[in-house]
């Protein structure tokens, strides 16, 4: 069982109205919600389809960004932790998500250091260890704290670098099985992955670097083919899922779900 891409449960979220004022780096006009909605529905459809129970919460107004779990926790198979969003508009998202989570793990910490900040898209888990980004939402204070929390649970936890000018480290990268990466040029080319076996998505692509391992699928953002033909050619079970609004507020694949078997 790899627990970095075996899961027994998602946790999403319903889009809101309010979706229309995400936020995002680049104005390229507002989200349509309900093409969002019909992607959402795929998406979660696509999770389904491997046989793991996927649970939907209801759409939070107050919270523009809230479509985008994946910032509120770290679910590992010992515990969860709740993060400390570094967006000011995102962090009362995290107290919305603690709830559910105490309902499915018997441990469920919390990132509390005031001066902490941390959100889930900077986080990537692999079999031997947890690679944190340092960005613009994710502070050296919060990568400490968070390695502190799940040292008794076993895990490492390595600091890196979001390549500057990206939301989060995960925006431009996935795992695709426990020692492959998919990953942009500018991020594979700091050498971070070293001992991983990596797979560049295709210049010009880079939207197609977010993706998601899960169960026996990978989730892709549609309308990135020549990354689609190395996946292929590569022997992973694709499924594109239309990504188009999301796109609109920097958002992608992983941050539409939490991914865990919990204990
Ligand atoms: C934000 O800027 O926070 C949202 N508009 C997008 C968050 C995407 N989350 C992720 O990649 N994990």
């Amino acid at each position: 069982m790899s627990f970095s891409i075996q899961f027994s449960h998602a946790i999403t979220r319903r889009p809101a109205d309010s979706i229309t004022r995400g936020l995002r780096a680049v104005d390229t006009g507002n989200p349509d919600l309900a093409l969002m909605q019909a992607h959402h529905a795929a998406y979660i459809a696509a999770l389904r389809s491997t046989g793991a129970t996927v649970i939907e919460l209801p759409p939070l107004d107050a919270y523009p960004d809230s479509v985008f779990v994946e910032d509120t926790a770290l679910c590992l198979p010992q515990g969860a932790v709740i993060m400390r969003p570094g967006a000011p508009s995102r962090l009362g998202e995290a107290a919305e998500m603690a709830p559910q989570l105490r309902t499915l793990y018997r441990d469920v910490v919390a990132i509390t250091g005031a001066a902490s900040f941390i959100e889930g898209g900077d986080i990537l888990v692999t079999e031997g260890e947890i690679l944190v980004g340092r960005s613009a939402r994710t502070n050296a204070a919060g990568i400490a704290e968070l390695a502190r929390l799940v040292a008794p649970w076993g895990h490492e936890v390595r600091e890196v670098i979001t390549p500057p000018g990206v939301l989060h480290f995960k925006t431009d990268c996935s795992l695709l099985d426990p020692g492959t990466v998919l990953s942009t040029t500018r991020l594979s080319a700091s050498g971070c992955f070293s001992g991983y076996k990596v797979i560049d998505v295709t210049e010009g692509e880079e939207a197609a670097a977010n993706t998601i391992r899960f169960n026996d699928l990978v989730l892709m953002p549609a309308g990135f083919p020549r990354t689609r033909d190395r996946l292929d050619a590569a022997g992973f079970t694709v499924r594109e899922i239309g990504n188009s609004e999301c796109a609109k507020i920097d958002g992608g694949m992983s941050c539409l779900s939490l991914r865990f078997t919990p204990s």
